[in-house]
């Protein structure tokens, strides 16, 4: 193949899309929408031209809240032959729990018991169309499951209504016989002040809390581990090693920035590179899924060109990470590194400890090598 063809997406890769992704308009706090909305079905046509392998969706991202049951099977009819036509899938539903006023001090969290019951009810609608679209991960991001201010509901409450609301949905998933893994999405803040279990680590926790924690994994963000100052390689890392990593989010971010969802690889090239090797290192086999939107000064072209970006960028890292395994100076660096930390040398005297102590890691060699390799001098 050659080097331009293997950086040209194809299903295969597993790259998805959320319909809010390449939908987004461009609306933020201080303006109004850039872009005209954009139909469920044009982005499964446009998708499906840039070689993505399927799309993913909020219940209302497809059927407006206040659809009623014709409305939405009609809706749901023709978005699935979309798919069909354009031979897209959809691995992954979630749902939305943020943005009507009614979950304003939370969802599944809420200390409102009917605003509980209403989220997990409408929960349960997005599973059934999950699995009608064939969704085999469901995503739960508590957007809203936080506070501003501690003094009424105390977070161990929140935290007990969260669990008590996920087994509900677990032993919904089973009763349906839903082929349905369940995906808990950590992030720190926004559009809480403060949002529960705001890392990996956390969510990873508390899913040994449930009733069922097989069935509940992680689905880490890379915007999200870089809003919390945190490492995202490590968070990816970390869900790998608990065998929890059942989606992922990719995307960029600026540290100490609003929560700004950049195309993949647009911020920190480097941190990107490490990612892609995590995941290719692993055989991580899930959906590589872009939870990214283009720029506010994008047109609505301009939101392809950040769709193939993501893809093509996530590529050319692959095929960095091929480079760094076979190129000879690396890979003589890293032997003799090895070589180095595998040396018999227990520690008994200060002699010993100084020997240690004193030597060279040579990473300072190793990480230039690594730099110039990205910058494609190598
Ligand atoms: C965000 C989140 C969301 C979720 C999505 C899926 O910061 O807004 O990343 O985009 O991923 O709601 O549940
Ligand atoms: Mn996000
Ligand atoms: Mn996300």
């Amino acid at each position: 193949m050659s080097m331009e063809a293997a950086r040209k997406p194809q299903p295969s890769d597993r790259f998805t899309f959320g319909l809010w992704t390449v939908g987004n308009r461009g609306r933020d706090p201080f303006g109004d929408a850039v872009r005209p909305p954009l139909a469920s079905t044009t982005v499964v046509e446009r998708l499906s031209e840039l070689g993505a392998y399927g799309v993913s969706l909020h219940d209302n991202d497809l059927v407006p809240i206040d659809a009623t049951a014709g409305e939405r099977d009609r809706i749901v009819r023709e978005f699935q032959k979309a798919l069909q036509d354009w031979n897209l899938r959809v691995p992954m539903v979630t749902v939305n729990l943020f943005y009507d006023p009614v979950f304003k001090d939370g969802a599944l969290t809420s200390s409102v018991r009917s605003v509980r019951q209403y989220a997990v009810e409408k929960t349960k609608r997005a599973m059934d169309l999950g699995a009608e679209l064939g969704a085999e991960i469901f995503v739960l991001w508590g957007g809203r499951e936080g506070s501003e201010m501690d003094g009424a509901r105390d977070a161990r409450q929140g935290l007990a209504y969260y669990r008590e609301s996920l087994n509900t949905l677990c032993e919904y998933v089973k009763t349906q016989r839903y082929a349905m893994r369940i995906a808990l999405e950590p992030k720190p803040n926004e559009p809480r002040s403060d949002i529960y279990l705001p890392s990996v680590g956390s969510m990873l926790a508390f899913i040994q809390t449930l009733d069922d924690p097989e069935m509940v994994g992680v689905n880490p963000e890379v915007a999200h581990a870089k809003m919390a100052g945190l490492n995202p390689v490590h968070e990816v890392a970390q869900a790998l090693d608990a065998g929890k990593l059942f989606h992922i989010d990719l995307n960029d971010q600026r540290i100490g920035r609003f929560d700004q969802d950049l195309r993949f690889g647009s911020d920190d090239l480097k941190g990107a590179f490490y990612l892609v090797k995590l995941l290719e290192d692993s055989h991580y086999l899930g959906p590589l899924h872009f939870d990214a939107h283009a720029y506010r000064t994008e047109d609505a072209e301009g939101v392809w060109d950040f769709a193939a970006g993501c893809m093509r960028t996530y590529l050319i890292l692959k095929d960095k990470v091929r480079q760094f395994y076979e190129d000879t100076e690396i890979q003589s660096a890293l032997a003799e590194w090895r070589a180095w930390c595998e040396q018999e040398r227990p520690i008994h005297s200060r002699e010993d400890r100084e020997f240690w102590g004193q030597a060279g890691y040579r990473y300072e060699r190793l990480d230039q090598l690594i730099n110039e390799l990205i910058l494609g001098v190598r």
